[in-house]
């Protein structure tokens, strides 16, 4: 494979823009190489200004589950676009994209469109200390919930990936009131809300932690948390920016049949265009401006072609038979490189839920941020570097999700699973 053009445009990236990338992931840090310049996309394909072909196991992060532009989505978006793209004022699409998340998501009696996850996130934390007139929030470690000040404390993702301390210029003020525990360990939260409970906003995860690879919540978790945070009048957000309409069309609190009392949402909904989303009950909701007295706006919030975009997606993951597809696939794909690691006594531990999964080069069992930790990163940025240049682009990063799309065939899925055996081979 020839990375000529990309290498040029990097360089050059890197004179204009901070480390040559728009979101640090992108840089390719992690695994030890440049990251190559995408020139266009195709269903399950990204082809990069080289000519290089690859399977794409990012999907945009996870926005793009119908595939890269996708014939109803392009139809939708196209037909929008030619009666302008942005209002700056209502539209009949933001309440036919709030009406579908609504009947999608029973937890959610209203929704507020915002353009990012980060952006969802920092509302719908604000929003439950307007609410309860409390300021800490229980966060978990290795989950990441967007760039806010609040969010960025122990957080998972980018963070994880190039190893950075919590980030300078977050105060000791905005940390302080964020108290990290590890994931899927409910004693260390009943033990802060016994001595801490009354002073606790909310508590805020990710149902299934897609930003230290994925890691499912054990038996009986987000059910303590339920039972935890209604005990004591705390807020439970459920962060599905990620599992939101991935792992159902109703997201992970339809899979545990758990109901938060804020869901913040985002990737997906927007069909590969800018948007994010937090809601919930209709009396917590109204505290929102204009209705009540929490601040949150945006410029683009709501934005036709993204509603459009969003719109069209959902309309398709509705169908029947969509998530069994999806399941089909990217289970195929776990057990493939389950079987292509143990037949090469590469020692893995393999996590999936629906068609978002990881492999850890670890011997241990994957359950939150130490254990995730203890992964090999050099053994993974080898096999990620020589999958890369099979054509078969995953996340360049051990503590991220693998996605699958309803434009992946078994083909894609067995070709890759066979170019992982060699690997596999070559990496014992
Ligand atoms: P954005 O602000 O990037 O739209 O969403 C933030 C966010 C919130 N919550 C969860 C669970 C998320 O996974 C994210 C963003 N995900 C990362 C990758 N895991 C986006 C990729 C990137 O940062 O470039």
């Amino acid at each position: 494979m020839d990375f000529k053009q990309s290498m040029e445009l990097f360089r050059e990236a890197g004179k204009y823009i901070p480390g040559g990338v728009n979101s640090p992931v992108r840089a390719f840090r992690s695994v030890n190489r440049d990251p190559v310049f995408i020139e266009h996309a195709e269903g399950a394909y990204l082809f990069d200004v080289d000519g290089n072909k690859y399977i794409d196991y990012i999907c945009s992060w996870g926005p793009l589950i119908l595939g890269h532009n996708n014939d109803e989505v392009y139809a939708q978006v196209a037909e929008i676009i030619k009666k302008g793209t942005s209002y700056g004022a209502p539209s009949p699409l933001e309440l036919k994209l709030a009406k579908m998340v609504v009947e999608a998501v029973p937890s959610i009696e209203k929704v507020r469109m915002v353009s990012s996850g980060t952006e969802a996130l920092m509302s719908a934390i604000r929003l439950a200390r307007g609410y309860t007139g409390r300021e800490k929030i229980i966060k978990f470690i290795g989950c990441y919930h967007g760039h806010s000040d609040s969010m960025l404390v122990q957080a998972g993702s980018g963070v994880t990936t190039l190893g950075l301390p919590d980030s300078p210029g977050v105060t000791k003020g905005a940390a302080s009131d964020t108290i990290s525990l590890p994931y899927n360990n409910l004693e260390a939260v009943e033990e802060v809300a016994a001595n801490q409970g009354g002073e606790i906003a909310a508590i805020v995860l990710e149902p299934i932690a897609g930003n230290m690879g994925v890691i499912p919540p054990v038996e009986g978790f987000l059910s303590g948390l339920r039972k935890l945070s209604e005990e004591n009048e705390i807020l439970l957000i459920f962060d599905e920016v990620i599992s939101g309409f991935r792992v159902a069309y109703g997201g992970a609190q339809e899979l545990y049949s758990i109901t938060p009392d804020l869901t913040c949402l985002g990737k997906i909904i927007g069909g590969g265009f800018p948007v994010g989303a937090f809601g919930g009950r209709r009396e917590i909701m109204d505290r929102i401006a204009p209705d009540g007295p929490v601040y949150q706006a945006g410029t683009l919030s709501g934005n036709p072609v993204a509603m459009a975009a969003g719109i069209a997606t959902l309309e398709i993951l509705s169908n029947p038979g969509v998530y069994d597809e999806l399941e089909y696939l990217s289970k195929h794909l776990s057990r493939g490189l389950q079987e292509a690691a143990s037949s090469n006594n590469i020692e893995a531990y393999f996590t999936r839920v629906g068609s978002m999964s990881s492999m850890f080069f670890t011997d241990q069992k994957v359950v939150d941020f130490k254990s995730a930790k203890t992964s090999n990163t050099d053994i993974f940025s080898t096999y990620f570097n020589k999958m890369f240049e099979k054509g078969y682009y995953f996340a360049p990063s051990q503590f991220e999700a693998t996605f699958v799309s309803t434009s992946h065939t078994i083909d894609d899925i067995e070709r890759t699973v066979e170019a992982a055996e060699l690997v596999m081979a070559e990496l014992k």
